[in-house]
């Protein structure tokens, strides 16, 4: 159930109840895939690190080490050790993005493992049968991403299939939660919506699938090839046609600055491998700018990573410390730094809705948007 607290412009302060707690949005999700966030970060780091909602990925879970096992460990929450809300990716993404010699039909994909090349099918009915074995909170609809640009006609037959998946969806979620031996009977569905740069099929999809009244929605197919003002356009075009009492999630985005003009669209959701895949190259996020943590000129620098924070890393260690860790491979280095990035996300997150709590969130944008996308 989501309730609107607040509004400022389109930006929306609310909250979102699961049978694993109430999420406060808006919310960043982190990246966990296979179940582990990367740079060995543990489910009761996670908790320090004040994130909401973990995000982990259908595909890969299916394909290693299977959904059927981590049902017999009693679903995802038992196996990972974490209890707050779990929301899973259907695997209509990675089986673009990873798998080899896909091919789309009319039923779903057949594609290659991209563990042991092993033949896979994957639909709409074998993505909610496995997400239910899974367990997550949230359970995210079967569709297909297409990158941009796409040609028009290939646009529309495939938005119009990913309709026809998502009805199928619904069905099967349906009767995934009735069975007896479901283990989260209240799992939740979000469909998806598609379109690619096309403001006119972005929004009849849009209205196609609000009517079939989901949990939440969610705005796919972005932050694959557009132009940040393109994605901009995309969200303000069909933001109208979204449900008000609904959460909107902008699945894969973004940066800082992205996250910040997304809330300004009415935006609730997020989730981005960047804090974390940016974290183990030494690119670090700070209210001031993006440092790289390995430059020299941090050598004989005793101040922490971002003098205004106060993360777990930054608590305690100097970036001189941080950089020597990067410099000699020190597994230490990457953990303290996913710390740190992940932290800087959900704090950006707090900071968001605590501007909108107090009605000057159009201040805080102005005053972050020139600053937190500079390299310093
Ligand atoms: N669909 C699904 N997962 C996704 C996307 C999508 O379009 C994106 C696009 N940025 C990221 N993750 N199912
Ligand atoms: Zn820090």
């Amino acid at each position: 159930m989501y309730q609107l607290i607040k509004k400022e412009g389109n930006a929306r302060r609310g909250q979102f109840a699961t049978v694993h707690g109430t999420v406060e949005t808006p919310a960043f999700m982190n990246v966990g895939t296979s179940a582990a966030i990367k740079g060995g970060i543990s489910s009761y780091d996670l908790v320090d690190l004040k994130c909401q909602v973990e995000l982990c990925n259908t595909y890969h879970l299916h394909v290693r080490p299977g959904d059927d096992l981590i049902h017999d460990m009693g679903g995802l929450h038992k196996f990972m050790g974490w209890q707050r809300p779990i929301l899973t990716d259907s695997g209509g993404f990675q089986v673009f993005s990873l798998s080899t010699l896909r091919k789309i039909q009319e039923e779903g994909v057949y594609f290659q493992s991209h563990v042991d090349g092993k033949r896979i099918f994957m639909g709409p009915e074998e993505s909610m049968r496995i997400q239910s074995n899974l367990a997550s909170t949230i359970a995210m609809a079967f569709d297909e991403c297409i990158e941009n640009p796409s040609p028009r006609e290939y646009v529309e037959k495939s938005c119009a299939r990913t309709t026809r998946w998502l009805v199928r969806c619904k069905e099967e979620m349906a009767r995934c939660n009735a069975r007896p031996d479901a283990i989260n009977p209240h799992q939740m569905l979000f469909g998806i919506n598609q379109g690619g740069t096309y403001d006119d099929i972005r929004i009849q999809h849009m209205k196609d699938i609000a009517r079939l009244d989901l949990d939440g929605y969610a705005i796919g197919g972005l932050a694959v090839g557009e132009t940040a003002e393109e994605m901009y356009r995309i969200i303000s075009a069909v933001e109208p046609f979204m449900p008000v009492d609904k959460p909107r999630y902008l699945m894969g985005v973004g940066t800082p600055i992205n996250i910040i003009e997304a809330v300004d669209r009415g935006v609730d959701l997020f989730d981005c491998v960047m804090p974390s895949r940016n974290a183990r190259h030494g690119h670090m996020f700070t209210w001031d700018g993006i440092i790289n943590i390995a430059n020299n000129k941090y050598a004989r620098d005793d101040t922490p990573v971002d003098p205004h924070c106060s993360c777990p890393t930054c608590r305690r260690h100097s970036r001189a410390y941080i950089r020597h860790l990067f410099k000699s491979n020190e597994m230490l280095g990457m953990r303290l730094a996913v710390m740190h990035n992940l932290w800087f996300y959900n704090t950006l997150m707090e900071k968001i809705r605590e501007a909108l709590d107090e009605g000057k969130f159009t201040e805080f944008r102005d005053h972050y948007l020139p600053i937190l996308g500079k390299r310093i």
